[in-house]
């Protein structure tokens, strides 16, 4: 059963492979060709959710949570445990880490600032810090979708998923030596010719907002996002190792077969930083998402640039730091996906923000529990009216380290 996984992985590694750069010549795609209010879509198949969080359990994950957001209305549903050892079980009032998901957050920071004038979506990155990069084509909007072209350091690191966890779990890496890491390569595509997702894009951001700011990205998350969104179970402790207050366990599953899954809650999350850092709730992410698709955080040309979509595969596209999923039923949502050592997320809301989805697992490395996550999206947005015929259809992935089960 394990084994399979594994040998499942390697192939999709290979499929994935062969799309990691995704030719950009297409036009940009408009935003969900017919977006629907949440007052014209189904009503969430809670029942539904629940069976694929079952699911997501019996394919290895100790746990799973799911929450849906829709005004004053909520609906949680969880299944197994936050913790292997003490078995307690988990609560969508646990914290996790979110991963990616911090992306959205420091794509919305950037454009505040564009919002500001202190930024142009299209100067080169090299502008606003001489010589960072070794070519000045690269601009602001192609690190924030992708497109710069610049090596995805993590492929390397996490080749080997536990040793490669442990030789960085307590590092307190610069973003610098990050970016160093991945400058070694030579770069995926010529700046704009391609999507290439790429945690590296996302240090730049870091350093971005650090410079132009002269404040720490966990001071500008803070001011900017999360005290504006009352977001109180949302922290950015780099590179504090622990998760403050209760939380769910993250277990990393082994590449071995039958190996024991490693406890990686606590990790400095060094590697990721501006790219994957953030600690969240199901609630503060469903808030976070909806004030975003709901204007409340950017003006609406910024927004509208954030929506500006870059085809990635046949349901996934990339805006800035913004993904857009296409469902069964015609309906897209848009947020953004996480994959940390322990952890995975889902955090979705629709084009108005009016319904939210936030699901998670507390195990990675593990690509059943991962396309078994990816399919709470149907029944928490198309219902009862998800066609069952492509809802069964595994998703096409998208970029992934060697061997590495992320997200598509
Ligand atoms: C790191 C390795 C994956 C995870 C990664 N994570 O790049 C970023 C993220 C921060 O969340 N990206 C995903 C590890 C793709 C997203 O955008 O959704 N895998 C694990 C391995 C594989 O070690 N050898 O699964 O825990």
């Amino acid at each position: 059963m394990v084994s399979a996984k594994v040998s499942r992985s390697a192939v999709l590694g290979a499929v994935a492979l062969s799309l990691l750069a995704v030719p950009a010549q297409a036009a940009p795609l408009k935003a969900g060709t017919h977006p629907r209010t949440a007052d014209a879509l189904p009503a969430p198949d809670t029942a539904g959710l629940a069976a694929v969080l079952r699911s997501v359990v019996a394919k290895g994950a100790p746990g799973a949570m799911a929450r849906i957001d829709e005004g004053a209305k909520v609906y949680r549903t969880t299944q197994g445990v936050a913790d292997r050892m003490s078995r307690r079980a988990i609560t969508t009032a646990d914290r996790f880490r979110v991963g990616s998901v911090t992306k959205t957050f420091s794509a919305v920071v950037l454009l505040q600032l564009v919002d500001e004038h202190r930024l142009a979506l299209d100067a080169p990155v090299n502008r606003y810090l001489p010589g960072l990069l070794p070519d000045d084509r690269i601009t602001v909007r192609h690190v924030l979708s992708h497109r710069s072209g610049l090596y995805d350091y993590t492929n390397d690191m996490f080749a080997s998923s536990v040793s490669g966890f442990e030789a960085v779990r307590n590092k307190v890496f610069t973003y610098r030596q990050l970016l160093d890491l991945s400058l070694r390569k030579p770069r995926t595509n010529a700046p704009g010719a391609a999507y290439s997702y790429s945690n590296t894009n996302f240090v730049v951001a870091g350093m971005l907002i650090e410079k132009l700011t002269g404040h720490s990205v966990k001071a500008e998350y803070e001011n900017r996002i999360f005290k504006p969104l009352g977001l109180t179970g949302t922290f950015y402790v780099h590179p504090d190792t622990r998760i403050p207050g209760q939380h769910a366990n993250g277990y990393l599953t082994a590449d071995q077969a039958g190996a024991k899954p490693v406890d990686a809650t606590e990790q400095t999350a060094s590697w990721a930083q501006s790219a994957g850092a953030i600690i969240s709730t199901t609630r503060d992410l469903d808030t976070f998402y909806s004030a975003l698709a709901g204007g409340k955080l950017t003006s609406a040309a910024r927004l509208a640039d954030m929506e500006r979509f870059t085809r990635v595969n046949s349901n996934t596209s990339y805006g800035l730091g913004l993904r857009r999923r296409d469902l069964s039923c015609g309906i897209s949502v848009y947020g953004h996906t996480g994959a940390v050592q322990g952890y995975y997320t889902y955090a979705f809301t629709t084009k108005d923000g009016k319904r939210s989805l936030t699901a998670v697992a507390n195990a990675s490395n593990n690509s059943a529990v991962l396309n078994t996550l990816a399919q709470t999206l149907e029944p928490a947005f198309c219902g009862k009216q998800r066609s069952t015929r492509r809802a069964d259809t595994p998703l096409e992935r998208e970029d992934v380290a060697p061997a590495a089960p992320r997200e598509q």
